[in-house]
């Protein structure tokens, strides 16, 4: 078996100019994939021949990259570490509710410049499943805007547009699983063999219930069960999220082509970032929850790897909603490198954690669990997003110094946010069929915050400040943070979805509202909640661009004097946030002498933070 993967069928698709770089990349990345790809299917017979088309593809994607995302990979490749600074700021939307047409959301540029963004992700906006689709998330075609959000050719402005204004768009691909009309589902329905291969597929109940012994539920309450009848397959299809999104069968190498090409056709339409979803159910395994196996991590680098070669410029960003010690494998090690971002569910579970039990105690364990990371890889640091907060991936850190123990003290939590026993909160708990356990939280976070049930100027002013506070967190942990469509002007839940028959028993449309030009008109007003919002985002902003002791890659340090409300991290060289999550005043013994950053003035000593108060403190 030869063991070099075949790189004269990648460069004999390419024109002479851009051989000899080729070649370069490959000399490191080739036997990287080349193992990955062994490792995972070198049994299967033809897979020389396999492994040869494969890179004959790649090479063929590589030749029809554009020049100017050619040029793009070129200067990313000389500077790896370019999305690490503190300069990078990431802002989230849907297509409908931030612009309605990609061609409205290009009409937005000004204002994400205006906040300082330098990354755009936009919600699937891919030709969905028609009728329910998960809010886009159940993928008809790879290869088509849906039709209602624009066309191909907006797209094209679009990146082109952001591109010129600095701003990097990023794209969900959903690779964990497709829509059951997607292409291969019909082919597989009208009995296409080699489209059935591409699912996991069951006659009978045998499997799909041993299966079940040891599988979680992603929706218990609207969608119970992991698998599927479907008449026309004549069987069980393994379907982890909602029925209808079918899930892909990763140990069939031809689903691995497919989708990686896939992916290659569009990053070369200009999408510079692609959120990869779900990755944690790529790889089943019977015995276990089918989460987070070795194989899913392989896949993951073997993308990464064919990114590597043919468009570098591009980054990966993992979705794995998982518990903090199954965090870092998405990143990857220096020698095998997976994603280049993912998603800290875990950090931004525990800040609302610490707000609900005002104490930071959770927060702080999931910190001292958060490991160094390998070059040129950080987190994703965020408050909100348009998933509901999961609280089963703290379940390990609410286990210590909890007497009653995690699912009651998470729960107890979930309960605080849905608005119980007097909470200034009013969100939704998601998919709990026991009220002692928790799965989830839904609600924009000014309602999660308070802000929604505020009856006084105090009480508004108190919400407004927990909300700074959980953004002040994001933005200065290290990490690259993402807004979440709406907060930055303290946008409300959003009770709408409960008349749509399509989205009704779904609460995370809670959390989905369109952007409201009312409160961007008053932000600049401050005596209104959204401009209090946006200004004080604003400044922290501002504050934060020109601190490199705040960039993802300066180091961390969490401080372990502080009283048990307050969270102080020591960043980079001489730079210090303090974090009240309390209700009430707390002290905090300052070594030295400070410079406040946002109200600018010395401070040393004791310093008295305010309920729900932050201080960025530099070193005078
Ligand atoms: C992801 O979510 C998406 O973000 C959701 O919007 C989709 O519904 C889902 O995939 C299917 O495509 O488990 O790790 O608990 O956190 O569904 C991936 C709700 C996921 C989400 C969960 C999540």
């Amino acid at each position: 078996m030869p063991s070099q993967v075949p790189s004269d069928r990648l460069l004999a698709a390419l024109p002479e100019d851009l051989r000899p770089q080729a070649a370069e990349r490959l000399k490191t990345a080739g036997p990287v994939l080349r193992r990955l790809l062994a490792g995972l299917y070198g049994d299967r017979a033809g897979f020389d021949a396999w492994l040869g088309d494969l890179m004959a593809s790649l090479g063929k994607l590589h030749a029809e990259r554009a020049p100017e995302l050619r040029a793009l990979d070129l200067q990313r490749t000389a500077e790896p570490d370019w999305f690490l600074n503190q300069r990078m700021l990431g802002y989230c939307a849907y297509v409908q509710n931030f612009g309605g047409s990609l061609h409205g959301v290009a009409e937005r540029i000004p204002y994400l410049e205006e906040l300082g963004v330098s990354y755009l992700h936009l919600l699937p906006f891919l030709r969905p499943r028609e009728g329910e689709n998960d809010g886009g998330f159940a993928v008809t075609s790879f290869d088509e805007v849906d039709p209602a959000l624009g066309t191909n050719a907006d797209l094209h402005a679009l990146t082109t547009r952001l591109r010129t204004a600095g701003i990097s768009l990023c794209s969900d691909f959903i690779l964990n699983h497709v829509a059951d009309d997607n292409q291969w589902a019909l082919a597989a329905k009208a009995g296409d063999a080699r489209a059935r291969a591409m699912f996991h597929v069951f006659p009978d109940r045998d499997l799909p219930d041993r299966h079940e012994r040891t599988l979680g539920q992603v929706f218990p309450q609207v969608a119970p069960g992991n698998f599927t009848f479907v008449e026309a397959m004549g069987g069980w299809v393994w379907t982890t999220f909602y029925s209808y999104q079918w899930d892909m069968n990763w140990s069939n190498p031809d689903v691995f082509a497919e989708m990686a090409a896939a992916m290659l056709r569009l990053a070369n339409r200009g999408i510079e970032v692609f959120r990869l979803d779900s990755t944690a159910f790529l790889w089943k395994r019977e015995g276990t929850n089918s989460m987070n196996q070795p194989e899913a991590h392989q896949i993951l680098q073997a993308l990464r790897a064919i990114v590597d070669i043919v468009a570098p410029g591009v980054l990966l960003k993992a979705e794995a909603i998982v518990p903090t010690r199954e965090l870092p494998a998405y990143l990857g090690s220096a020698a095998a490198p997976e994603c280049h971002v993912a998603y800290h569910s875990s950090l931004m579970a525990a800040g609302w954690v610490a707000l609900a039990e005002q104490d930071t105690g959770v927060l702080r364990e999931v910190i001292r669990k958060t490991p160094p990371l390998p070059p040129a890889a950080t987190w994703l640091s965020y408050v909100r997003c348009h998933d509901d907060i999961g609280w089963n991936v703290l379940r390990a850190e609410a286990q210590v110094a909890s007497a009653g123990g995690a699912p009651a003290r998470l729960a107890a939590v979930a309960r605080f946010f849905s608005g119980a026993e007097g909470s200034y909160a009013s969100g939704a708990a998601f998919q709990s069929t026991d009220p002692n356990a928790a799965h989830g939280s839904n609600g924009m976070a000014a309602s999660l915050t308070g802000l929604q049930t505020a009856a006084t100027e105090e009480e508004r002013s108190l919400a407004l400040r927990r909300m700074q506070l959980l953004h002040g967190l994001a933005l200065s942990f290290g990490a690259l943070p993402v807004l979440y469509m709406g907060d930055e002007l303290a946008m409300e839940n959003d009770y709408g979805y409960l008349d749509r028959p399509r989205h009704a028993m779904d609460s995370r449309w809670l959390q989905r509202p369109v952007f409201d030009e009312q409160r961007w008109k008053h932000r600049y007003d401050k005596s209104s909640a959204p401009g209090i919002m946006f200004q004080g985002l604003a400044n922290l902003i501002r504050v934060r661009r020109k601190h490199q002791a705040l960039a993802a890659n300066a180091p961390r340090t969490l401080l372990a004097d502080a009283p048990d409300g307050v969270l102080a991290l020591a960043r980079g060289d001489g730079f210090l946030t303090l974090m009240n999550f309390t209700g009430q005043p707390q002290d905090y013994a300052l070594q030295g002498a400070w410079s406040d950053c946002a109200a600018p003035g010395r401070v040393e000593g004791t310093i008295t933070l305010a309920p729900y108060a932050m201080h960025w403190l530099a070193r005078e």
